[in-house]
């Protein structure tokens, strides 16, 4: 290996481990400021307090307490119990996990410490790590390593032990370990000769398996190009409509509100949902266009002169990363603004973290800018792990959006009941109000209002409807 690459993996090992250094200490700063809690009971201050851990300090995912084997509190599940068995309780000090129940795809560091015979376990998103080990030196590959088990760049926990890795450096504080592995470059001719040899069979097939692939991964990408070819003159030709689904007050089972959501109608092909549309658009740097169509087709219609009277609204418009990333987003809300008839409209954000938007100045200020014009922030997929309560923090929302996922089913099972119940108290002590999305039975509606949710949105009042329907049918339950 040249010096200088070998300096440059070296330079790029000490950066990836300062920075898992500092993630470590956060989790280590959040297993001090928890460990006093053992001695108490889990009643709604420790639950609060705890959840003030995982929302004021940065990286961390969950806090829980441990009686044993026994979670006993939890910033996720509140005073519910848990018992972990002995498969999935991790040994005390750092461990390397491959998901939980509540995020089984991404993996997990658990950092657990044990006081007076109980214990707390603080949890790391494997995501947050994974991300410090990228970098843009495309001839190392830069993993993690943990008590056998690695973290790759991927987010993959791996099992094997890898003998490769050109460079290993200890953390000085943990005991982990980031190996640097080269990427080998391979010589083609002495490649090509073993296997000819060994394999005259297999490099066959593997030559016919492969064109087939390559056939369908071109038409794959072509159909992927045309998709994004397409969404491109859909948006110049406003192909994209924005349907309304309302959102009801619990206590006055009023309409106060809907969410806008975008529908493709393609003249061929017809309806093209936007789970296909959204991340690519998200991906390819259109979603902003989306929003900004969004915000203003509504507004046009709000200007058109049709609609004469109206009750209050707050008209809820999803958001992703990209529009926050300049200015532009406060000017569409103020010409919105501008352009509504009714000083009772407002409009309302809603942010997700399936694009993560990062807590930088900028972002600081658009808030501020945002709060001032009246706009309300309010956080999408509440609790599912593409929201946490790092956004709680951050934005400081008027709403919180429960996720479908815990409305499906609250009737009967007790877990979903347990993080509506954490959920509503930790808005209700934030002075937020909560959404329940895809309330579709009469059950879950009297259920949910039961336990203090505030507004509904669901099939059970109504589908998405286009943008006609929805100010007729508000329109007609004028008081
Ligand atoms: O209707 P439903 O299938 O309508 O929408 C699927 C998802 O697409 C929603 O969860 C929502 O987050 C996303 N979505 C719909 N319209 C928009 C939009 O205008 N902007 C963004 N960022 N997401 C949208
Ligand atoms: O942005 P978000 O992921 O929250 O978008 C809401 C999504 O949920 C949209 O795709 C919408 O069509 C869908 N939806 C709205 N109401 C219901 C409902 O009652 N049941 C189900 N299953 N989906 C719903
Ligand atoms: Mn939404």
């Amino acid at each position: 290996m040249k010096v200088s690459q070998r300096i440059n993996t070296q330079k790029n090992v000490i950066i990836i481990r300062d920075e898992i250094d500092r993630v470590l200490n956060h989790a280590r700063i959040a297993s001090h400021s928890a460990i006093h809690f053992l001695e108490g009971k889990c009643d709604s201050a420790t639950q609060t307090d705890i959840r003030k851990i995982v929302a004021t300090i940065p990286d961390i995912r969950t806090v829980s307490l441990l009686r044993g084997n026994e979670i006993y509190c939890s910033s996720v599940f509140g005073a519910q119990f848990f018992r972990l068995d002995a498969q999935s309780t991790p040994p005390l000090g750092l461990s390397l996990m491959d998901g939980n129940a509540l995020t089984p795809y991404r993996s997990l560091l658990i950092y657990r410490t044990e006081h007076v015979g109980k214990s707390v376990m603080v949890g790391i998103d494997g995501y947050y790590l994974q991300n410090k080990l990228k970098t843009n030196d495309r001839r190392t590959d830069y993993q993690m390593t943990l008590n056998g088990l690695t973290l790759n760049a991927a987010g993959q926990v791996l099992t094997h032990r890898n003998n490769t890795a050109s460079a290993r450096y200890f953390s000085p504080v943990y005991k982990y370990q980031i190996n640097a592995n080269p990427v080998v470059p391979v010589s083609p001719d002495v490649l090509l000769k073993t296997v000819w040899q060994d394999e005259k069979l297999g490099v066959c097939l593997t030559l016919l398996l492969s064109a087939l692939l390559s056939t369908i991964t071109t038409k794959t990408l072509s159909h992927r190009n045309t998709l994004l070819f397409m969404l491109k003159k859909a948006l110049d030709k406003n192909e994209l409509i924005p349907f309304i689904q309302p959102i009801v007050e619990a206590e006055s089972g009023n309409t106060v509100g809907g969410e806008v959501l975008m529908r493709w109608k393609h003249p061929q092909r017809g309806h093209i949902s936007p789970e296909h549309f959204i991340p690519l658009a998200e991906q390819n740097g259109l979603i902003t266009r989306i929003t900004q169509s969004g915000l203003r087709q509504v507004a046009d219609t709000l200007n058109s002169g049709d609609i004469i009277n109206s009750r209050d609204m707050t008209l809820f418009f999803n958001v992703s990363a990209a529009d926050f990333m300049n200015h532009d987003i406060i000017d569409w809300c103020r010409k919105f603004m501008r352009k509504t008839p009714f000083s009772g409209w407002q409009i309302g954000l809603e942010i997700t973290e399936r694009e993560p938007v990062e807590d930088t100045q900028l972002v600081q200020t658009l808030c501020e800018q945002l709060d001032a014009l009246g706009v309300q922030i309010s956080i999408d997929d509440f609790g599912t792990g593409n929201s946490n309560y790092r956004y709680l923090m951050q934005f400081r929302p008027r709403y919180i959006k429960i996720d479908k996922v815990f409305t499906l089913g609250i009737e009967t099972d007790a877990s979903k009941e347990a993080i509506v119940r954490n959920i509503i108290a930790i808005a209700q002590d934030m002075r937020c109000m909560t959404i329940a999305e895809g309330v579709e039975t009469a059950s879950q509606k009297v259920k949910l209002a039961a336990m203090g949710v505030t507004h509904f949105q669901g099939y059970y009042f109504s589908k998405p409807v286009d943008m006609a329907t929805f100010f007729q049918n508000t329109l007609n339950t004028l008081p």
